[in-house]
């Protein structure tokens, strides 16, 4: 497969070498073998990881701060509650993902610094503000809905770090989409305006969600080699579609209606077909013209600058800690 890639007719011992490692590499990725932080890999496979995972693990640090802004203002103490724990599971996510990344050799000051430069992409749903309670119901409901679809396939994917911190990062999804769609049921039961409030958050959620999945197959750079390597197991376009499918007679349940007057199920192939997605907004969103970017990036470098005392204690008494030890060995001898 890969090993084409290598230059035939140099056949010195490097070569040689690198490619019985490559075809070692590539026979596991075939018998479905995860690969682990000491097997040799690929660099390719290494920086397309690091990106993928760390990129991963931004989006829900900075998917942090649109729900964390209606804390104050849940409606009950049990939403509070609710609200308070998601929005501290996805601060764990982050953290696994930053291990996870860890264990392919670039540092967590690296990655947070390719963050809050501007360097690493974040996903761009988190660059939409939160204007009502309905947006923290349909958070749970479209944005972990569309996070769990395209996560639960990584609980397979190939690297190891990688797939076992998505099984626990998709039991707590399940349960965050679970609490917003709850959120939307209660305000559609509701009265009126709430009913109304739920489907103005609707229309304003439901495209950016489906940007979520990344750009269209054709236009996706990394899809096919990704899903050579199985990092990824489905394209784009398939979990959207997914996506799509399950979440239409959810609308419907709520008595809600999908901003989108070109959907429409289509009964021989079982699937809801959907209208054309503005891509120009979400490249806009990409180059740091979203409704929040700026915001976004803003409350990230300043938690970090609020935090250099916690990190700077903590080196301090490492420190300390290690210079206390050295005193007590040299002591004992
Ligand atoms: N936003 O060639 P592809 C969550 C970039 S977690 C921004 O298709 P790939 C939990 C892409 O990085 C949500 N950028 O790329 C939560 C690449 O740029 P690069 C995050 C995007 O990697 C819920 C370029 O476009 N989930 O929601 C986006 O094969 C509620 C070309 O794209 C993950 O990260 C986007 N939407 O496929 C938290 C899951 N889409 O790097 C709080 C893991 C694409 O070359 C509250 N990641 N780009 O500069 C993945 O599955 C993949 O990385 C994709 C993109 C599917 C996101």
């Amino acid at each position: 497969m890969y090993t084409q890639a290598l230059n035939q007719a140099d056949t010195g011992p490097k070569v040689v070498e690198d490619a019985e490692k490559l075809a070692r590499f590539e026979a596991k990725i075939d018998a479905e073998e995860r690969i682990e932080p000491n097997d040799w890999m690929p660099e390719a496979y290494r920086r397309t990881l690091v990106r993928q995972i760390s990129q991963h693990a931004h989006s829900e640090i900075v998917g942090m701060l649109p729900e964390g802004n209606w804390i104050t203002r849940a409606p009950t103490l049990r939403r509070k509650a609710a609200l308070i724990a998601k929005v501290q599971d996805e601060g764990g996510h982050g953290l696994y993902l930053y291990s996870a990344a860890e264990t392919l050799g670039v540092s967590r000051e690296e990655l947070i610094d390719q963050l809050l430069s501007g360097r690493a992409k974040y996903s761009s749903i988190f660059n939409y503000p939160t204007l009502t309670w309905a947006d923290i119901g349909c958070i749970g409901w479209l944005v972990d809905g569309a996070a769990i679809m395209n996560q639960i396939p990584l609980c397979r994917t190939s690297y190891g770090p990688y797939a076992r911190a998505m099984i626990r990062i998709c039991k707590e999804e399940s349960f965050h989409q679970r609490q917003g769609y709850e959120i939307m049921l209660t305000l559609c039961r509701g009265s009126a305006d709430q009913k109304a409030m739920a489907q103005d958050a609707l229309n304003r959620w439901w495209w950016p969600a489906l940007m979520m999945f990344g750009p269209p197959d054709a236009q996706s750079v990394h899809t096919e080699q990704s899903m050579r390597w199985k990092i990824k197991r489905f394209t784009n376009d398939a979990l959207r579609q997914q996506f799509v499918d399950a979440t239409v007679p959810q609308a419907h349940f709520l008595g809600l209606t999908i901003p989108d007057p070109d959907l429409r199920y289509d009964g021989a192939s079982g699937h809801w077909r959907f209208g054309a997605i503005d891509w120009e907004e979400f490249r806009q969103v990409l180059a740091g013209n979203g409704p929040c970017n700026r915001e976004r990036m803003e409350a990230r470098r300043r938690a970090h600058e609020d935090g250099a005392w916690v990190r700077e204690a903590a080196l301090a008494h490492a420190a300390k800690r290690r210079a206390r030890a050295a005193i007590a060995k040299v002591a004992a001898e």
